[in-house]
């Protein structure tokens, strides 16, 4: 169920393209997705990075928001498939990752602060203590920042308020 945060200095490719499925996702996110891009961010389905085996549901890296659409095969350029929830939840998670990385003013240099003032508090209320447990024991490798990171995505992608979300973009990201 972890999202994946592609470490920086594994990846090199650049993601272009403009391709979010016109197959069902709810308005809400289509609109989480029309104010990422606004802020100048690409979102991209099902690109070539998810054929990649270290790559499982997707990632944010630098501007670039890549959403692998869990039931569209590694390999499958494919665009037109259904949105699940997880595919949902991935791009919840992988569009607060955007947010904290405009929130030093500079949307796109891979540089990620928390959103909130108090990110413990506000994940306990959602994904309780054992959530955030299991995201840290997850990132146990990576440093205490990271995981704050983490724990703060997992709890707004769990969260599921795109109307919140879309209000942070505009807030933080649209200059
Ligand atoms: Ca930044």
């Amino acid at each position: 169920m972890f999202k994946y945060l592609l470490a920086a200095a594994s990846f090199t490719a650049t993601i272009v393209g403009n391709a979010v499925s016109a197959a069902p996702i709810p308005a809400g996110h289509v609109r989480l997705v029309q104010s990422l891009r606004d802020a100048g961010y690409s979102v991209v389905v099902n690109h070539e990075t998810c054929d990649r085996d270290d790559v499982k549901y997707g990632f944010y890296y630098r501007g670039n928001i890549v959403i692998c659409q869990t039931n569209v095969a590694k390999g499958t350029r494919s665009i037109n498939h259904d949105w699940n929830s997880e595919d949902l939840d991935t791009l919840r998670h992988e569009a607060h990752h955007a947010i904290q990385d405009c929130m030093d003013g500079r949307n796109f240099d891979g540089e990620l602060s928390q959103v909130y003032d108090d990110p413990f508090t506000f994940a306990r209320n959602i994904i309780g203590v054992d959530g955030i447990r299991a995201v840290r024991s997850a990132y146990s490798d990576e440093d205490y920042a990271t995981q704050v990171l983490e724990v703060e995505a997992f709890a707004v992608a769990a969260d599921n308020d795109t109307n919140e979300q879309v209000s942070d973009v505009y807030r933080f990201c649209v200059r």
